[in-house]
C-alpha cells in the first residue's frame, strides 16, 4: 500500500532515473547498444529496486505512464549520445505484458521517436515469453505495425517461459536474449552449456541475432564466443550505470 501510494506520485516528482547497461559486439569488441533499466529514488525509502515496484506498477496499471516515460527518456538520451558522436547506439527498453493492453502503446512509441528524432532502427523493445502465453497476447498485427515503424523486437529471458516455440515463426522477432540463469553455469554444467549452444544455433537458423545476458567471467565469454554468440551483456563488462557514467565509459573506449 505504501509503495503504491508513493508510486502514484513518483512520476510527477521526477523520482525515476534510467541506468544503462552496455551491450558488446563479440566480433568487434565495440559497445553497440545498451539496455535501459529503471531505478526509483524515493526521498525516504531510498533506492527502490525494480523487483519491489515493477510488479506493483503492473498490477495498478501505473506501468503504462511509467513505461511511456521510460520510452521517451531512453530515446532522448540515445539521440543525445548519437549527436555527441559517441556511436550509432541502439537502446533496448523492457515492455511489460500489461503495456500491450493499453490502446496508446503504438502512439506513445511513435511520439517518443518523433519527439527525440531517434531513428526507429535504434530502438529495440524487449518482450518476455509470458506475453505469448497470456490472454493479452498481442495481435500479430500489432507487432507487425511496430516492425513497419522500423523498430526491433527481442525476446527477453529466453528459455525461462513455458510457451511453445511456435511464436518464433509467427511473430516478427529480431533478437533472442539468452536468460542469465543458463549463462551462469555454462562452464560448470554441461546441460546449461548445451542449452546455450542450442539457443545460439536456433537463433541463427531462424536468422535472428542472439545476445547472452548475465555474463560475469572471462570463461563464460570465451565459451559464448566459440559458440558464435553475437553480443554479450553482463557484469563482466559493466553493471548498469547512471547516464553520466555510461557516457564516460563510451568516451574512454573511443
Ligand atoms: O535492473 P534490474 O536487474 O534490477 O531489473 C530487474 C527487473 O526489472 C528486470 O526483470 C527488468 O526487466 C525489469 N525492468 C527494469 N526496467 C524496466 C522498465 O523500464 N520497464 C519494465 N517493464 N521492466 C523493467
Ligand atoms: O529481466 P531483465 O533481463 O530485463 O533484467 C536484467 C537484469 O539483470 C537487471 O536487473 C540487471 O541489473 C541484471 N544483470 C545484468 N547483468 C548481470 C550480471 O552479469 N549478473 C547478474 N547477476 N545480474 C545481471
Ligand atoms: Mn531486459
Ligand atoms: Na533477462
Amino acid at each position: 500500500v505504501r509503495i503504491e501510494g508513493a508510486l502514484r506520485n513518483a512520476l510527477e516528482r521526477d523520482e525515476f532515473v534510467l541506468h544503462y547497461q552496455p551491450q558488446v559486439d563479440l566480433r568487434t569488441g565495440q559497445v553497440v547498444g545498451m539496455e535501459a533499466l529503471i531505478r526509483w529514488r524515493h526521498p525516504e525509502l531510498g533506492m527502490v529496486p525494480p523487483v519491489r515496484f515493477v510488479g506493483v506498477a503492473e498490477e495498478t496499471g501505473l506501468i503504462v505512464p511509467i513505461g511511456a516515460w521510460v520510452m521517451r527518456t531512453a530515446c532522448a538520451q540515445t539521440k543525445a549520445w548519437h549527436e555527441a558522436g559517441l556511436g550509432k547506439l541502439r537502446v533496448a527498453v523492457n515492455l511489460s505484458a500489461r503495456q500491450f493492453g493499453a490502446a496508446d502503446l503504438l502512439p506513445s512509441i511513435e511520439a517518443a521517436l518523433e519527439d527525440s528524432g531517434l531513428e526507429p532502427a535504434c530502438l529495440e523493445l524487449e518482450l518476455t515469453e509470458s506475453l505469448f502465453m497470456s490472454d493479452i497476447t498481442p495481435a500479430v498485427e500489432l507487432l507487425h505495425r511496430m516492425k513497419v515503424l522500423g523498430i526491433h523486437l527481442s525476446i527477453d529471458d529466453f528459455g525461462t517461459g513455458y510457451s511453445s516455440l511456435s511464436y518464433l515463426s509467427r511473430f516478427p522477432i529480431d533478437v533472442l536474449k539468452i536468460d542469465r540463469s543458463f549463462v551462469n553455469d555454462i562452464t560448470e554444467d554441461a546441460n546449461d552449456a548445451a542449452i546455450v549452444a542450442s539457443i545460439i544455433a536456433l537463433a541463427h537458423n531462424l536468422r535472428l541475432s542472439v545476445i547472452a545476458e548475465g555474463v560475469e567471467t572471462a570463461e563464460q565469454l570465451d565459451y559464448l564466443r566459440r559458440q558464435g554468440c553475437d553480443e554479450i551483456q553482463g557484469y563482466y563488462f559493466s553493471r548498469p550505470l547512471p547516464a553520466a557514467d555510461f557516457e564516460q565509459l563510451l568516451r574512454q573506449r573511443r
